[in-house]
C-alpha cells in the first residue's frame, strides 16, 4: 500500500505517523480541514492532535486552535477536538454533539457563515491568516497535484490559503474516484468577476484535480478508513406524508406548466426528512431527474443506481456505511453520473439562480408569516448551523422547506406565531410543508399566509391556540400589514398554554397594551 497512492516520488519523503504531523500544529493557530456532512475529513491527524492537547491540559498548558473546514466532519474530527476543549472557534456548520454542548455552554465561539460565503471571507481577509491546512484526498499524482476524496468543500481555498500544508491519503476510498472532481479555478474577487460558465447542472467547468504548491506540504500521513456516516433512519409516517404532499404538489405544478415534466435540479438538505423525500420520488412519474446539490444522501444514491435520476452535481457524498460501501466497490457506474465540485460552486448564488433549483430544507420553526428558523432552540441554543440552506433557499426557482408539525414528541409545536431566531425570511420560503399539509405562500400577503400555513401545516392539537392568537392580533395588533401581538409572540410555549390563567393575564395585559396604542 505505502506510497504507490503517492505518484510524485520526492513528496514520499514527506511520509510520517498521525502523532509526527500534529507535532507540527502550533498552538493557537487556525487550521482549514477537509470534510463536509460527514465525507472526505482527516481521520488521523485530528485525533493525535486532541491526544496531544489533552495531555498539554493534563500538565496545566493551553492548548488550543481554531477550526475551519467544509460543514460538518465526524467523532474524529469535531467529537475529539471537542471532548478536549481544543477548539478555540469552529466554523462554518457542524453537528456533533460535544461540540454543541461546547458553543451553547458558551465555552468555544461558532461563527454560522453561510456557505457559500466562506472561501471568500477567507480571501478577503476577515478570518484572520489560515496557518496550516489537513486534507484527505485519495491520491498524489504525479504533478504534486492532489486527487480529491469524497468532498471537496473548501479543500481549494485551504490549499490556496494556508501557510503550510498537511495530507492524509486515504487507501479506503477507491482510487476510481479521480476524474469524478471539477475543480473550478476561475473565480476571482471583486471587481474582476466573470460569470461563472455553467449552463446546465452537469456541465463540467474545471479540473479533476486540486492544485497544490508542494513546498507548502510539511507531512502526508497514510490512512485507512471509511468515512463515518450514521445510517438513515426508514422513512416514517411523517416523513413519508411529507414527502408524498411534495410529489402531488410537483405533479400540481407541471400540470398547470409551471414546471417542466422532468422538474428542475433538485437541491436537497441533511437529515432523514429530506432524506425521505428522494426514496419516494424512485416511485414517482419523473424521469431524468437531476440534482443541484450540496450533499448527496442515500436517497439520491438511489435515484442515480435506478436511473430515475440522470446525473447529480454536489460537493460531498454523505452516505450511509452501506451505501459507502457499495458506492466505493461501484464507482464506475457513477462516473459519468455525478460531479463533486467546491462549496463556492456548488452553493454559488448566481449558479443557483440560473439553473433555478428547486430548493428542499428542514427548520426548526417557522412562523405564521413564513419566517424560518433552521437553527436555534428558543432563540439561543444551537442545534446545527445554517449550511447551505439559506444559499438555496435565497436564489432557487423554487424553496421549500419541510418539518413535522410538532417535536419532542408532540410537546412543541413547529409551527409559532413569531419565530425565536431567524436563517431564513418571509422573503425566502415560498413553501412550507409539514406531514399535516403543504403551503403554498407565492403571491399571498402576510394576513392569507398565516391563514394558510395555520390552516394547513400546524399540528390539531396547537391550531385552535394558533388561530386564536392571530385573531387577537388582528384585533389588537399596532399594525395591521403583519398583526402581532408583541408581548405573547414569545410565550407560545408548551407550558405557557398549559397555563390558563397565564393566557387569561397576557390577554388582559394586550387589551391595555391595544388601548394605549390606539
Ligand atoms: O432533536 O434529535 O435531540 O430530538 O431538532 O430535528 O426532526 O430530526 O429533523 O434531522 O431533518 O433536522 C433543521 C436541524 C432539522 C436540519 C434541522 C429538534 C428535534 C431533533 C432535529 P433530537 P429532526 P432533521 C444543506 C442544508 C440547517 C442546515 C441546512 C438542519 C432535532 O435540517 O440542520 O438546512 N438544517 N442545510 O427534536 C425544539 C423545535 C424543534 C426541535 C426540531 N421546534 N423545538 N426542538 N427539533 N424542531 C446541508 C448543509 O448545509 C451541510
Amino acid at each position: 500500500m505505502a506510497g504507490n497512492r503517492i505518484r510524485n516520488a520526492q513528496l514520499r519523503s514527506k511520509i510520517m505517523t498521525a502523532d509526527q504531523a500534529a507535532a507540527l500544529i502550533p498552538k493557537g493557530c487556525n487550521v482549514g480541514m477537509s470534510g463536509f456532512t460527514g465525507a472526505g475529513y482527516p481521520k488521523e491527524v485530528p485525533l493525535a492532535l486532541a491526544d496531544r492537547m489533552n495531555a498539554a491540559h493534563a500538565a496545566g498548558e493551553d492548548f488550543k486552535i481554531s477550526v475551519w473546514t467544509g460543514a460538518s466532519t465526524a467523532p474524529e474530527l469535531d467529537g475529539a477536538l471537542a471532548k478536549v476543549d481544543g477548539m478555540e472557534l469552529r466554523l462554518p456548520y457542524q453537528s456533533d454533539p460535544t461540540c454543541r454542548k461546547r458553543i451553547n455552554a458558551g465555552e468555544m465561539e461558532y461563527l454560522d457563515i453561510h456557505l457559500s460565503h466562506v472561501g471568500q471571507f477567507v480571501w478577503g481577509g476577515y478570518l484572520g491568516k489560515l496557518d496550516v491546512a489537513i486534507i484527505e484526498v485519495v491520491g498524489i499524482r504525479e504533478d504534486g497535484s492532489l486527487i480529491p476524496s469524497s468532498s471537496v468543500g473548501n479543500n481549494k481555498t485551504w490549499l490556496d490559503c494556508a501557510d503550510k500544508i498537511i495530507i492524509e491519503v486515504n487507501n479506503w476510498q477507491n482510487e476510481a474516484l479521480e476524474g469524478m472532481h471539477d475543480v473550478y479555478y476561475g473565480t476571482q474577487l471583486p471587481p474582476k468577476r466573470k460569470p461563472i460558465p455553467m449552463i446546465t447542472a452537469s456541465d463540467r467547468i474545471g479540473e479533476t484535480a486540486l492544485r497544490c504548491d508542494p513546498s507548502k506540504i510539511i507531512a502526508i500521513v497514510e490512512t485507512h478508513a471509511p468515512d463515518r456516516n450514521s445510517p438513515f433512519t426508514p422513512p416514517d409516517e411523517n416523513s413519508r406524508l411529507i414527502a408524498s404532499h411534495i410529489i402531488d404538489f410537483f405533479g400540481h405544478e407541471v400540470k398547470r406548466g409551471r414546471l417542466p415534466k422532468e422538474l428542475l435540479p433538485l437541491q436537497s438538505g441533511v437529515g432523514n426528512v429530506a432524506n425521505a423525500v428522494m426514496e419516494q420520488l424512485q416511485d414517482a412519474p419523473y424521469d431524468n431527474l437531476m440534482a443541484y446539490t450540496e450533499v448527496l444522501q442515500d436517497g439520491m444514491f438511489n435515484l442515480l443506481r435506478s436511473g430515475k435520476m440522470s446525473f447529480a452535481s454536489a460537493t460531498a457524498l454523505s452516505l450511509s456505511p452501506e451505501a459507502a460501501e457499495e458506492f466505493n466497490r461501484d464507482v464506475h457506474l457513477y462516473r459519468e453520473k455525478i460531479l463533486l465540485r467546491p462549496q463556492e460552486i456548488s452553493n454559488h448564488p448566481e449558479v443557483i439562480r440560473r439553473l433555478g433549483l428547486i430548493a428542499m430544507n428542514g427548520l426548526i420553526e417557522a412562523d405564521i408569516y413564513g419566517n424560518v428558523n433552521s437553527t436555534h432552540i428558543r432563540g439561543s441554543s444551537i442545534m446545527n448551523g445554517i449550511g447551505g440552506s439559506g444559499d438555496f433557499a435565497r436564489n432557487s426557482w423554487l424553496s421549500i422547506f419541510m418539518t413535522p408539525s410538532s417535536a419532542k414528541n408532540g410537546a412543541v409545536s413547529c409551527i409559532v406565531p413569531m419565530v425565536t431566531h431567524v436563517d431564513h425570511t418571509e422573503h425566502d420560503v415560498q413553501v412550507i410543508v409539514t406531514e399535516q399539509g403543504l403551503a403554498d405562500l407565492r403571491g399571498l400577503a402576510p394576513r392569507k399566509r398565516a391563514r394558510v400555513i395555520i390552516d394547513k401545516c400546524a399540528h390539531p392539537y396547537f391550531k385552535p391556540a394558533l388561530n386564536e392568537y392571530f385573531e387577537r392580533a388582528l384585533k389588537y395588533s399596532h399594525g395591521q400589514h403583519t398583526p402581532h401581538i408583541l408581548d405573547e409572540a414569545f410565550t407560545f410555549l408548551p407550558e405557557w398554554q398549559a397555563d390558563k390563567a397565564a393566557q387569561d393575564a397576557w390577554k388582559e395585559d394586550s387589551l391595555v397594551q391595544a388601548d394605549a396604542w390606539k
